[in-house]
């Protein structure tokens, strides 16, 4: 008999059928799989979710044969890794396969908000062109990025932003003795010192709201806010307010508190350009981290550790 393995959220197709061959999948996040998994719980071993869903304890606890959790990202904000290891659990990510297209996401967003991308789009296809100039954008060159959380994402946003020709500043909870960038003693020093304030930190209990009013203020009306990390780690009420009051320039966001339900204020901030958490939503990549997916799963069954355990 397939062994049961629970999937909180869809995967590629290609990734569904591989595992689809080999295990048993119930299928979370469809309705009409509720009374199966339900028969289930006391089978399921191993459960593959998403970074942002992750699986809550109350989860865990209705799983008693439960042996592994295989995230398909790289955040691991959304389980409890002290009460997995504390029942026996294994936790696994995909590190190293979606660094560049999330870096990438994070240069999009800056260029599409400097250089003013969804507004000239809109101003073409609205037919508004022939009745009026279109307002200048800001230049890449020359900025000062300051880069908060200096990890594989932070580096890989840093050197692109190079190639822009622009200078690079971070500040790390451990400052990096191998690094050439010159670093700050805190997030509001480093805002204070930016144009680009580009949040790549993980998400933890310790950098929740690490973007607060106090740091935005040091942005200051010119700086721009990109966050490619998690919602939380931004405190968006203060956002918000700085980016009505004019008190920041702007902010390109991929990522929310409560996705994909967000604040309704968003849509109606000035400066801001939004995308639906889409850093690592390419075909290349949601590939290769389901390939990681399924050789941690696979692992497991086979009696051998996972080869991307975090805890
Ligand atoms: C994914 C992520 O969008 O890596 C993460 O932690 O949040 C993203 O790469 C997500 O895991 C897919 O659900």
């Amino acid at each position: 008999m397939k062994p049961d393995v629970l999937l909180v959220e869809p995967l590629m197709p290609e990734i569904e059928d591989v595992l689809d061959a080999n295990y048993r999948l119930h299928r979370l996040y469809r309705a009409s799989d509720a009374v199966e998994i339900e028969a289930a719980l006391s089978h399921i071993k191993a459960v593959v979710t998403g970074g942002g869903s992750g699986l809550s304890n109350d989860w865990i606890s209705k799983l008693p044969a439960l042996g592994v959790i295989a995230i398909n990202g790289v955040g691991t904000d959304k389980v409890d890794l002290k009460f997995a290891r504390s029942r026996n659990i294994g936790v696994t990510t995909t590190p190293g396969v979606l660094t560049d297209d999330v870096a990438d996401i994070g240069i999009g967003l800056m260029l599409a908000l400097l250089r003013r991308v969804p507004e000239g789009d809109q101003f073409v296809r609205l037919g508004r062109w022939p009745q009026s100039g279109f307002p200048l954008g800001r230049s890449l060159k020359g900025k000062r990025i300051g880069i908060l959380g200096l990890g594989q994402i932070g580096k890989a946003f840093g050197r692109r932003a190079e190639a822009f020709g622009m200078t690079i500043s971070y500040w790390n909870r451990s400052p990096l003795t191998d690094c050439i960038w010159n670093s700050f003693p805190s997030p509001a020093a480093l805002a204070a010192n930016s144009d680009v304030l580009v949040v790549c930190i993980a998400a933890t209990s310790s950098t929740q709201d690490i973007v607060d009013a106090t740091v935005l203020r040091a942005l200051g009306k010119d700086g721009v806010l990109i966050n490619i990390s998690r919602g939380n780690v931004v405190d968006e009420t203060a956002l918000l307010d700085a980016l009505n009051d004019g008190v920041i320039g702007g902010a390109g966001l991929d990522v929310f508190v409560n996705e994909p339900n967000i604040r309704s204020g968003f849509s109606k901030a000035p400066n801001t350009v939004l995308t639906p958490h889409q850093g690592s939503a390419t075909y290349e990549t949601r590939l290769a981290m389901g390939k990681l997916v399924v050789a941690n799963v696979d692992a497991y069954f086979a009696g051998a550790t996972p080869p991307t355990t975090v805890n």
